[in-house]
């Protein structure tokens, strides 16, 4: 109980009301494909967490879009929800510690909890020339990959780059980039997008805190809540060509067609992600709602089978 009260009155201090707090709650129970009946539940693995496991967090060759998504754009206290729920061990980000010392950090919490830690993964994995292409403190992607992955209790490759290889893993792909589970041959749980949607990965550690197992997962290890439909499925804009409405007022069924981007490169129908529900920034927007075809960025091979964008597949 007094947890739960200092809980209410640190987001208090940050401008948050219980009801945009509650909001969020009943969001995430929704995405994460849950009864309304869950939310109190919900709410309570923020507010007065029983555990807070233990996360490192590696960053490999990335952008670091996936950090930044989680950490500032959704809600402006994202960050405290996270911090309150994850005890976030290292973190190149976000950490204090630079240096030898942000190392030493690395290896006394492997150390520590040794088979109790999440390993959250952001980036691609070098394999060519020995791991050469990338790395970090002396040491390649592959060598701290090989060394801390197998010993956490989970690894979740968090974005395109991790999951698949995203981008550095484009043609000619000369340090030979894959994603983390490949690159190692690991099966983690893989919650693509580049950048993935914050709150698949926080419905999958709420869904572990709250049910005390992960989500179940697609044949390529990723939580059927958020992948489990492509983004044609539920596009909204689809209702133009399918709802005689619609059809109506636009005079047509190929006037009506004219509102879907497909023809503008969307690659919606061979897609899978939660972006339509989801959405992006609160809940305020996504690609294809503000305009723009979806171009595929959650998806095995984004970038060499998606491009060139903006021309019909
Ligand atoms: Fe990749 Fe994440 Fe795209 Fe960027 O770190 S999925 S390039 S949004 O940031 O890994
Ligand atoms: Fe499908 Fe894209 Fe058209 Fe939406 S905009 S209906 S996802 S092709
Ligand atoms: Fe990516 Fe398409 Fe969603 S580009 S963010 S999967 S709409």
């Amino acid at each position: 109980m007094e947890k739960e009260r200092s809980f209410y009155q640190r987001l208090k201090e940050k401008g948050v009301s219980r009801r945009d707090f509650m909001k969020y709650c009943t969001a995430l129970t929704a995405t994460m494909g849950l009864s309304s009946s869950f939310v109190p539940g919900v709410a309570e693995v923020f507010a007065a967490p029983a555990q807070r496991p233990p996360v490192v967090w590696l960053h490999f060759a990335e952008c670091t879009g996936c950090s930044e998504s989680l950490l500032r754009s959704q809600y402006p206290y994202i960050d405290e929800l996270v911090l309150e729920v994850l005890s976030v061990e290292y973190h190149e980000t976000i950490m204090a510690a630079a240096g030898h010392q942000a190392e030493e950090q690395l290896q006394n919490a492997i150390k520590k909890y040794e088979g109790k830690f999440i390993c959250i993964v952001e980036g691609g994995v070098g394999t060519k020339y020995n791991g050469g292409y990338g790395k970090v403190g002396g040491r390649s992607f592959l060598e701290i990959a090989k060394d801390v992955c197998p010993k956490a209790a989970a690894v979740i490759a968090y974005g395109t780059c991790a999951t698949f290889g995203g981008i550095q893993a484009a043609a000619p792909n000369p340090g030979g980039y894959k994603g983390v589970g490949e690159a190692i041959g690991i099966k983690p749980l893989q919650i693509p997008g580049c950048p993935p949607n914050p709150i698949n990965l926080v419905g999958t550690v709420v869904n572990y805190l709250l049910l005390g197992k992960l989500p179940e997962l697609d044949d390529m290890g990723r939580p059927l809540f958020a992948f489990g439909n492509t983004i044609h499925d539920k596009c909204p804009r689809r209702s133009h060509f399918e709802n005689e409405e619609f059809v109506e007022e636009f005079g047509s069924e190929e006037a009506a067609m004219g509102y879907c981007l497909y023809k503008m490169g969307c690659r919606g129908p061979e897609t899978y992600n939660n972006c339509p529900t989801a959405k992006f920034n609160d809940g305020t927007s996504w690609p294809v709602e503000a305009g723009h075809p979806c171009i595929g960025c959650s998806q095995p091979n984004f970038w060499d089978t998606m491009t060139p964008f903006y021309e019909e597949m």
